[in-house]
Formats: structure tokens, C-alpha cells, sequence
């Protein structure tokens, strides 16, 4: 799973980037514009439990990929607008849109206005996709000409894309059909994804948990959001858990930003864990909500998913229960399963396959 994080210029991602990913401050690296990226170990305290029934010699965490972006510049700011920001981010899961909600000035000198600033991104995404929409339809457009053949569902798909982004609407609100779907994927258009809002807020507001004058916005636009202070973490992140709980008691946060943002992310991507094991190693993989038992087997190695031939699933909580692997086999919980077992959270997978 791979998350980027985009926002304007100084509204904090590479704060926030810092204090998800557990990086040290450097701040040489304020304001510089190359991507950034970090995999962070998402603890899961279940990957112990299996390791230890299996006798698992290491275990590995589930993993998640942030990738700090490059800002955004809004339409006056800069000259010509290219694709390069969907050839670095594209290939991301979902993106988190960092937005400035502290200080009382944007980075050019104006009045804070969060509200206007996400405004401000969501047009500059869907820009950045109307023009890669554009061009791909000119060009089907004038082979078309040449051939003749004068039908192309794909350029009546772009067409739809095009007017739902001409409405100010966003790509992943559109409805479409699984086919549809995948011919759009290629195209990583940045409003295809799920997005998930976070305000970079003041003291004030982190108290209050909101975000002064945005957060409606964000609902009304159909985002999920949440507040942090990404200065105010970073800060903490310094201290003794001891100090850290006092903090989060007195804000009444349920975990540090780090904690919160992932869960978030998880959430957005409708992410569940499932683990495989064997004596040298018990480890977790995140995968959609939804996908089969053969779409896991792919995740671990491309031989499992090629000969995948069944599956010995059983949930790692009935594991932990019974103690070891003669007993659930005894007690009937190892089911069988085919290629098209839906994964639950939980699960623990052994896949049978062809070599
Ligand atoms: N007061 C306050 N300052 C913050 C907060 N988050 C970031 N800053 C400051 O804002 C400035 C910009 O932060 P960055 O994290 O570099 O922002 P950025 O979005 O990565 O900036 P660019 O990469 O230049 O677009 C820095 O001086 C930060 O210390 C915050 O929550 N509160
Ligand atoms: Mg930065």
C-alpha cells in the first residue's frame, strides 16, 4: 500500500511526513522539491502470536510506502502544467491532502484560508487530469481519422471523464462499470483515488478537533478528513510515552498522529492484514478489503499465485486459541479453501501450489 502526501507549497507535508514515518528533522529538506519516500512497519501485535505457534524463527510487520510529493504550485504560479507530477505520484494507492491550518498567513502572504486551499488543490488535481484526459482523446481522435473504424469506447470514456472534471466533480465519484474501471486505471489520473483531507491545524482547533471554516468543505465534497498538528507532534514525538499519554488525554486524541493517520489510511483503502507462517518466518500483508485468496497468494510470491492450487486458511484468533496447529486441525477449524475464498482480516494462510 503506497500513500502520497500532496498539498501547496508549506502547508506541512514534509512535517507530517516526518512524524508518520518516524524520520529524523533534517531541514535541509524543508522546501526542497524531489520526492521523498519511507516504508514504515505497521505493528501488528498478531504477527508474534502466529510466529509463536508456528515457532517462527523472525517476523516480518505489515509494510506501508508514504511518499513525500512535491507542492502543488495553483494555476498563476507557475507557467506550463505537465504530467510529471502524475508520472511521481500515479502509482500511488491513495493520496493525503496536506492542508495549512496554522499560522495566520499561506505561504504567499495572504490570509489563511484552509477552506479556499483545499479548493485550490482539488482544481489543480483535476486540471492535472483534464489535460492528460485531453491530450489521450486528441490523439484517438486523430488516428481515428486515418482509420476506418470510426468507434472507440475509449474516447467516449475519456469524454464522460472530461465532463464530470469540466463540473468540478472528481473522477472517483463517477460510476462505472468494472470494465470502465480498468481502462481508467492506466492513466493514474490523481482525482481517481481515494483521497483522504488533513488539516495541519492550530492549538485552538487540534483542541477542538476541527478545522476553522474548511471542514465542511471537505464534507460537502464527500472527504474524509482529520485534524493534526504536524509542528506539535513532531515536538512530542521527542518525549516519554508518559508525557505523550498526558498530551493525547488532554486533547482527547485517541493515539499520536502517526497512529491516527495510518488507521485513517486504512480505513480510507479498506485495508485488511492476513499472515503467513513457517518455522523461519510468521509475517503480515495488507491487502483490499475484498480480495481473494488467490490475489494473496500474489501478494507473498508470483510461484504461489502461478500454481496456486488451494488454500489451509484458519483465523490467526482461533490459532491463539487452541495453541498450536494439531489442535485447530483436530478441531476441524483449518478449512479448506479455493481460488476464490474472499480473505478476512485475521486470517492466516498456508497455500498449497504447484511448482
Ligand atoms: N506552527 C506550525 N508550523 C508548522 C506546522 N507544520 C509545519 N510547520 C512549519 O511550516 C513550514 C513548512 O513546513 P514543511 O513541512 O516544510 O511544509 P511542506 O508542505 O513540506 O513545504 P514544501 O515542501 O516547501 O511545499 C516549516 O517552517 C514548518 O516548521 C504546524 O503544524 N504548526
Ligand atoms: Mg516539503
Amino acid at each position: 500500500m503506497k500513500v502520497g502526501f500532496l498539498g501547496l507549497p508549506g502547508s506541512g507535508k514534509t512535517t507530517l511526513f516526518n512524524v508518520v514515518t518516524g524520520r529524523e528533522i533534517d531541514p535541509s529538506e524543508m522546501g526542497r522539491a524531489e520526492t521523498r519516500l519511507a516504508v514504515v512497519k505497521v505493528p501488528d501485535e498478531r504477527v508474534e502470536r502466529v510466529a509463536e505457534v508456528y515457532g517462527s524463527a523472525k517476523t516480518t510487520q505489515p509494510e506501508v510506502t508514504f511518499v513525500d510529493l512535491m507542492a502543488l504550485h495553483t494555476g498563476d504560479e507557475h507557467s506550463r502544467r505537465d504530467d510529471s507530477l502524475t508520472k511521481v505520484a500515479g502509482d500511488a494507492d491513495a493520496f493525503a491532502l496536506v492542508i495549512q491550518g496554522f499560522g495566520s498567513m499561506n505561504h504567499r502572504g495572504e490570509a489563511l484560508d484552509p477552506g479556499a486551499d483545499l479548493e485550490a488543490l482539488l482544481l489543480e488535481m483535476t486540471v492535472t487530469d483534464l489535460g492528460i484526459v485531453e491530450g489521450r482523446v486528441r490523439r484517438i481522435e486523430s488516428e481515428l481519422k486515418s482509420s476506418r473504424d470510426k468507434a472507440s469506447p475509449e474516447r467516449d470514456l475519456l469524454l464522460r471523464v472530461e465532463e464530470q472534471l469540466g463540473d468540478g466533480r472528481l473522477v472517483r465519484d463517477m460510476e462505472l462499470i468494472p470494465d470502465e474501471d480498468r481502462m481508467l486505471r492506466g492513466f493514474n489520473l490523481l482525482t481517481s483515488k481515494p483521497l483522504l483531507v488533513v488539516f495541519n491545524v492550530s492549538d485552538e482547533d487540534l483542541r477542538a478537533q476541527t478545522c476553522t471554516g474548511a471542514c465542511t468543505l471537505a464534507e460537502e465534497a464527500g472527504l474524509t478528513w482529520m485534524p493534526v498538528s504536524a509542528a506539535l507532534e513532531q515536538e512530542l514525538a521527542e518525549l516519554d510515552e508518559e508525557t505523550q499519554a498526558e498530551f493525547l488525554a488532554e486533547y482527547d486524541l485517541d493515539g499520536l498522529a502517526r497512529e491516527r493517520f495510518i488507521r485513517a489510511c486504512y480505513d480510507l483503502l479498506d485495508v485488511i492484514t492476513f499472515f503467513t507462517a513457517n518455522e523461519n518466518q510468521a509475517r503480515g500483508w495488507t491487502i483490499s478489503a475484498g480480495a481473494t485468496a488467490h490475489e494473496g497468494s500474489g501478494k507473498v510470491h508470483s510461484d504461489l499465485y502461478d500454481g496456486f492450487i488451494r488454500a489451509e486458511v484458519i483465523a490467526c484468533e482461533k490459532l491463539d486459541e487452541l495453541g498450536s496447529i494439531a489442535a485447530c486441525k483436530e478441531a476441524g477449524c483449518m478449512r479448506l479453501e479455493g481460488k476464490d475464498y474472499e480473505l478476512q482480516d485475521g486470517d492466516v494462510l498456508e497455500v498449497r501450489f504447484n511448482r
